[in-house]
């Protein structure tokens, strides 16, 4: 708008300088770049069997599952769908679409089938890569009858079901059939989905240069922002499947050299064990994580020495939390990386974390990564704030996605005129230039990091035949940070119950999504323009007035 030209707009920068970024690289070979140093060390090390994928095997292995899914007919610019908690497969998988111009959408296999259909029918898969448990759920939903047909191939990594295919129908191609195709760097690469700051969750197009130059932002220069070594070992236990994990943990690792920790579930008895056994130096995590580690009792019995630094995100971490972190793994560096899916993810890292370490303050969620500008922006006025000032958040820099998935309505009031993209978070930025998020002004609710999009649960409870209008808003709890809760204007008379509605959600959702609790209400609050008003039902939540 006018006063925003009008108006000097103040660029925040890393502290760290710009360095040349490789983005021109196709993802796999920006990854595997250093293969020949390190062919032989480690690469995956999988928690449950101990069996561990040298970088040669890995890369080789990506290959063969490339030219495997080459002969099942997938072609550059294909999607497929990896259903798998953190497993090689789901590595392999990611590498091998990646070697041949396709695309990977990874879903949370715990998802109803309902949930997996939306993401596969919106990005128009190709195939599902899953384990053999999570079929019977897909075969029961009616777009399930075609398992088997032309229409949906599903591969699992164990016995496959009838109709199926066995991984091993890909992975023992033969990788000299990997066909040649040309990838450009702005060709999708990845398609996790994500709410962003309003709606339903939705395809957001991350390119091999994205996904590059985010990966180079943390690990690459002579002074990285997030310094990992060949020998280190990253701990891989938050999701795969969640773009924290592919990028920061995984493509990171590989990028760097280090050992990636497969870990399927977060168990904390296992977490620890797996730890000690395997000297895991390089910890990321999401703040329930940090409880876990911070509080549980089991922790004393083991040792956890190797641990050199703890990586945080995805939600607030509080200070106090923090400070009980440092006294169980006093040796290792603690901080915070800022991300969001459409960002490609990464906004800002804590510079402790970087070779020539900085020091930082905790509740911080680190500085902007290098090649990259940070702005913050007055809420109402859209106003260039300076330091100290707390606004919205935007982003800009070669790392943000292309878009949205067919949406150029929210891709455009995402991502500006000017290629700056539009966080909804709120947030400050202090003399030391470290970032501080102070509040979300967008829908979304973070279930222990997870997404729990409001305008996907509302759209279930107008769907109740007795419900007439109902509103999600997010209630702070101790575990989770945030669960959602409903404020529902019920349609007919007053027999529909809490438990009633609770239950009706359940059915459709996956456990992260439950209602905690549901609030009857004659009316739901909304501006003129029938925009919910989610600010004054999450005042009415704190208040506990009238509710
Ligand atoms: O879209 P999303 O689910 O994305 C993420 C990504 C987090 C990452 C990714 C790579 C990292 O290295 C890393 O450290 C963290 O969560 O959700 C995006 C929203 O989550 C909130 C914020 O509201 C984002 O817009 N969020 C993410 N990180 C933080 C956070 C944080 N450190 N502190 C507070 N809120």
């Amino acid at each position: 708008n006018s006063a925003n030209s009008a108006q000097p707009t103040h660029i925040f920068k890393s502290k760290l300088p710009d360095i040349p970024i490789s983005n021109h690289l196709p993802l796999h070979t920006y990854c595997f770049e250093n293969l020949a140093q390190c062919a032989d060390r480690p690469c995956l090390i999988v928690g449950s069997t101990g069996k561990i994928y040298s970088y040669a095997e890995a890369h080789l292995q990506s290959r063969k599952v490339a030219a495997g899914f080459s002969k099942l007919g997938v072609k550059k610019g294909d999607v497929i769908m990896i259903l798998l908690q953190n497993s090689p497969e789901f590595v392999l998988s990611f590498f091998a679409a990646s070697m041949i111009g396709a695309v990977a959408t990874a879903a949370n296999p715990f998802y109803t089938a309902d949930e997996i259909f939306k993401q596969f029918h919106a990005a128009k898969a190709k195939l599902i890569i899953t384990q053999s448990a999570y079929v019977g759920k897909l075969r029961d939903h009616e777009a399930g009858k075609d398992i088997g047909e032309d229409q949906l191939k599903v591969i699992t990594v164990d016995d496959p079901p009838e109709k199926c295919l066995h991984f091993s129908v890909v992975s023992e191609a033969d990788e000299n059939e990997v066909p040649e195709v040309e990838i450009d760097p702005d060709d999708p690469v990845a398609l996790p989905f994500s709410s962003g700051t309003t709606g339903l969750p939705k395809g957001v197009i991350l390119t091999h240069k994205s996904l590059a130059t985010s990966v180079a932002q943390q690990v690459d220069g002579e002074n990285p922002n997030l310094y990992l070594k060949p020998e280190d070992v990253l701990l891989c236990v938050l999701p795969l499947f969640h773009i924290f994990s592919l990028n920061s943990v995984l493509l990171c690792a590989l990028r760097a050299g280090s050992a990636v920790l497969l870990m399927h579930k977060f168990e904390i008895g296992a977490l620890l064990e797996l730890t000690q056994k395997h000297k895991v130096s390089v910890a990321m995590v999401v703040p329930p994580l940090v409880l876990a580690l911070a509080k549980n009792p089991m922790v004393a019995d083991y040792d956890l020495s190797s641990i050199r630094l703890v990586l945080s995100g995805a939600a607030p971490l509080g200070k106090e939390l923090e400070d009980a972190l440092r006294s169980r793994v006093p040796q290792a560096v603690l901080g915070q990386g800022y991300g969001m899916t459409e960002a490609g993810p990464v906004l800002s890292m804590c510079l402790g974390f970087a070779k020539e370490a900085f020091t930082t303050k905790s509740g911080s969620c680190g500085t902007v990564v290098r090649n990259a500008e940070l702005k913050v922006l007055h809420p109402e006025t859209g106003l260039s704030l300076g330091y100290n000032q707390p606004g919205e958040i935007c982003i800009r820099g070669h790392q943000i996605m292309k878009g949205y998935l067919n949406n150029e309505e929210a891709t455009a009031t995402t991502i500006d005129a000017e290629g700056w993209l539009h966080t909804g978070d709120i947030g400050y930025v202090d003399d030391d230039d470290e970032l501080f998020i102070v509040d979300r002004v967008k829908e979304l609710i973070k279930f222990k990091g997870f997404q729990v999009p409001p305008a996907e649960l509302e759209g279930l409870l107008v769907s109740h035949p007795s419900i007439a209008d109902a509103a999600v808003v997010p209630q702070k709890d101790e575990a989770a940070g945030e669960v959602p809760v409903a404020f529902v204007v019920r349609s007919n008379g007053f027999d529909l119950t809490e438990e009633a509605v609770k239950e009706y959600i359940a059915k459709r959702v996956v456990f992260y999504k439950r209602l905690h609790r549901v609030y009857f209400v004659h009316a739901i609050p909304k501006s003129p323009s029938g925009k919910i008003l989610r600010k004054d039902l999450r005042a009415k939540l704190e208040s506990n007035n009238n509710i």
